[in-house]
């Protein structure tokens, strides 16, 4: 595979291959594109209309705090009950367009942003800190969720699908059908793929989406706008409001004008949303939360491969994906081995401005992360002992935005919270285990079940930890990330426990039927 070339596609899986110097200047261009382009004002789009407000919110890079990247309209309650209504008007039409026609824009959509990819990478290395790649990857793989659940509608040819039948003179059919009106509300983390992601599901199979990004990045939420708009939503099908959670969050968890809710996020607001969403009869409610999620070193492990893994897990993206890996089970004969090879990659990481080229790790999303982090070295320190890290980095060129060194923590009982707590700062911890039995009792004692991996060259002992993991992706002797790295159409990111609701993933082969209902056709023939 050659990366000498500006439209080799970046996975997480390829990120090491994309170093070339054609990608870099592709990206610098789209970077300076982006930095000419801040500090604009953005409206809210609420039936295909910007709607402006008084209320802005001034929206800065963590790199560089004194970097304006935009003011946006802050939505009120208001404006959100007025997206409700657009979107509700809007469905009807929506609902009834052919699905060939739905797909057909879906798949325009996702070629405008694989168009625009340099830009919208390099808006959000500047708005939530990524690094060239891991912003890249974000923006191919929400082209590819499009995709992905584009080609599931066609796949099932519209899921209408023909039924047996009972006696010769009936005919039936089984139709999924949208419910209505969707709440998609998305989080800093993948900016792009999880709000272009959920929104897919959901407006593919026809229902219509009121859409909150994040606070931290309502300019790559407004450019998702724009994809959709450019490549002919119809007015009204997707709506666009920025503001804080309180505020709008509120009102489409409570509105009763809202037929669905598909989240991403932290698993407090996430299990708030899903009691709260369906107080009269039960609606559907999509929640994909957090993750504190283990790799097991067994006994017959690859050293260095588990420490290249756990390293690309547990510090990719600053250790803030739900997916990043933040306990680590280790065969006591291997402890030594496998720390050496983890202290020594995790040294080589360069922390710096993440729209720079070769910079691994970039800043930390805002001043409460900052202050998460700090408080868990603190704690580190006093329960255990920090390997490597553990220091906030202030001094210049690090001084303006939330920079900080990647943590390796040992020492600590395996009872420990910070076994069982979701940090998502860079921070892992390291507990020595007799057995590949005793990891999995480990890793399953935890509230949440999202990601996991394992090192062994042992199939049984894969096999059985397949088996027996309560994690919904699970990954064995994989380079490219121990626990981190689902691609659309190749690993399903289902949550399980604590993680997600529906036992069903994103970027799995069941995503778009979820944000459908069945209604059973049957049709007598008439005698006459
Ligand atoms: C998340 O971590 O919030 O598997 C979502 C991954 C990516 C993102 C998952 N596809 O790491």
């Amino acid at each position: 595979m050659s990366a000498q070339n500006a439209d080799f596609k970046i996975t997480y899986s390829t990120m090491g291959l994309g170093q070339s110097d054609v990608f870099n200047a592709a990206f610098d261009a789209g970077l300076e594109e982006a930095q000419t382009a801040a500090g604009q004002t953005y409206p809210n789009y609420i039936g295909g209309e910007p709607r402006a407000s008084d209320s802005l919110m001034r929206s800065t890079s963590p790199s560089d705090t004194s970097f304006v990247l935009g003011h946006f309209a802050n939505a009120s309650a208001d404006d959100t009950r007025d997206a409700i209504r657009a979107a509700r008007s809007a469905f009807p039409a929506w609902r009834d367009m052919h699905y060939r026609d739905r797909v057909a824009i879906m798949k325009k959509a996702a070629d405008r942003i694989s168009e625009n990819k340099y830009f919208l990478a390099s808006v959000m290395s500047l708005e939530v800190g990524k690094n060239r790649m891991e912003a890249m990857g974000d923006t191919e793989e929400a082209a590819d969720l499009i995709r992905y659940y584009a080609k599931q509608m066609e796949d099932a040819q519209g899921f209408r699908r023909p039924m047996m039948r009972l006696s010769e003179n009936e005919d039936v059919v089984s139709v999924l059908r949208p419910f209505g009106v969707w709440a998609c509300v998305a989080p800093f983390n993948f900016p792009l793929a999880l709000s272009a992601g959920m929104s897919a599901g959901a407006l593919v199979a026809g229902n219509t989406v009121v859409y909150k990004p994040s606070s931290e990045a309502p300019w790559t939420g407004v450019l998702l706008y724009e994809a959709y708009r450019d490549a002919g939503i119809p007015a009204g099908v997707f709506n666009f409001v920025n503001g804080p959670g309180s505020v709008i969050g509120e009102e489409l968890v409570e509105s009763p004008d809202v037929d669905g809710f598909v989240f991403t996020g932290s698993k407090e607001v996430g299990m708030s949303a899903f009691h709260r969403f369906s107080p009269d009869f039960p609606k559907p409610c999509i929640t994909e939360m957090g993750g504190k999620n283990p790799t097991i070193v067994t006994a017959k492990a690859d050293v260095e491969l588990a420490a290249e893994g756990v390293v690309k897990s547990a510090f990719g993206l600053g250790g803030q994906k739900c997916s990043a890996c933040s306990r680590v089970y280790v065969h006591p004969s291997l402890e030594e081995a496998f720390l050496s090879q983890l202290v020594e990659k995790t040294r080589a990481l360069t922390v710096g401005d993440p729209a720079e080229r070769g910079v691994d790790l970039g800043p930390l999303i805002n001043e409460r992360s900052y202050r998460t982090y700090q408080d868990a070295v603190v704690r580190a320190r006093q329960d255990g002992r920090v390997l490597t890290g553990g220091t906030v980095l202030t001094d210049p060129p690090y001084d303006k935005g939330y920079f900080v060194e990647p943590t390796i923590v040992v020492g600590l009982p395996l009872d420990h919270p910070f076994f069982y707590e979701e940090l998502l700062v860079p921070h892992v911890v390291v507990g020595a285990v007799d057995s590949l039995e005793q990891s999995v009792v480990l890793s399953n004692q935890s509230e949440y079940g999202l990601t996991a991996g394992i090192y062994s060259s042992d199939p049984a002992e894969v096999e059985w930890f397949f088996d027996n993991i309560e994690s919904g992706v699970c990954y064995a002797n994989r380079r490219s990330g121990a626990t981190t790295g689902a691609w659309p159409g190749v690993q399903a990111f289902c949550g399980w426990k604590g993680s997600g609701s529906t036992g069903k993933g994103g970027c799995g082969p069941y995503y778009v039927q979820q944000f459908m209902r069945e209604q059973s056709r049957t049709v007598m023939e008439v005698s006459n």
